[in-house]
């Protein structure tokens, strides 16, 4: 009897299957490699452990107590509409955004305390008129600044003001009157014992938008000069001595000296 033809694979269907094959074990091979970095990022590195044991020669790098992640605190800042901000001399933190949408600045900062913090606010003001908005409105400033160890913005800052205007909130005939920015004005030993102190001003009066609210300022004030209207670059300075949440004053860490490019003054 004649018996049925068993089917078989199409010309063209061996070549697929082993491509596939190759390309499965290409992948669980390359599968297998990540697995492998992986792991071995996650195992605890030997170094940065307080300076326990005996130093290993070459500089002693890998036994000098290091900061690590955990170290750092969160710094958390909204500026209406925008700031750059000063630790201890160093330019740490620059709103991204010089306008609008306002918007939330969050950095991770490595602690050092005495802590002086600089920040030099602007509104949005056209240096000729005050005004936005080509010159058809008069804005508002507003700063408020909380760190993850308890720092926050209140009256205790000391504020001035280097651009007001326009004069008499004259939008007819809009006039300015600058004050020229000491060069050394986030320097640590800069003399702002002259300065008058910050105002608070509510969060009604300064009319924060979303990312404000969707952010952990409680605690915080919102601080400017007196005048939120008119004055429209603002320098806020203080000085914090340890932690005021109380966690203790952080190790002498190694901090290194970068050159002097993240330092300019303007
Ligand atoms: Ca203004
Ligand atoms: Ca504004």
């Amino acid at each position: 009897m004649m018996c049925k033809p068993i089917p078989i694979p199409m010309k063209s269907s061996l070549p697929r299957i082993v491509a596939a094959l190759a390309v499965t074990a290409f992948l669980l091979g390359h599968f297998s490699t990540e697995v492998s970095q992986s792991q071995e990022e996650r195992k605890p590195r030997p170094e940065g452990q307080g300076g326990k044991g005996k130093p290993k020669g070459g500089g002693g790098g890998p036994n000098i107590a290091k900061p690590r992640i955990a170290d750092t605190v969160k710094a958390t800042i909204y500026a209406d509409n925008w700031f750059k901000l000063y630790l201890n001399g160093n330019l740490v933190a620059v709103d991204s955004i010089s306008f609008i949408p306002h918007n939330v600045v969050s950095v991770d900062i490595l602690p050092d305390y005495p802590m002086t913090i600089a920040v030099m606010a602007k509104d949005n003001a056209d240096p000729e008129t005050g005004l936005e908005y080509d010159n058809t409105n008069l804005g508002d400033g507003g700063f408020i600044l909380k760190f993850g160890d308890g720092t926050v913005t209140n009256a205790s800052w000391k504020a001035k003001n280097f651009f007001h205007g326009p004069i008499n909130g004259d939008l007819q005939n809009p006039k300015t009157r600058h004050e020229a920015i000491p060069a050394n004005w986030f320097a640590v030993d800069f003399d702002d014992s002259a300065w008058e102190n910050a105002t608070e001003h509510s969060e009604e009066a300064v009319g924060p938008k979303e990312p404000f609210y969707e952010n952990d300022f409680l605690g915080a004030k919102w601080i400017w000069t007196q005048d939120l209207g008119l004055d429209n670059t603002v320098i806020f300075r203080t000085t914090i001595p340890s932690p005021p949440n109380g966690s203790p004053l952080p190790p002498d860490w190694p901090r290194g000296e970068i050159d002097a490019s993240n330092r300019e003054s303007r």
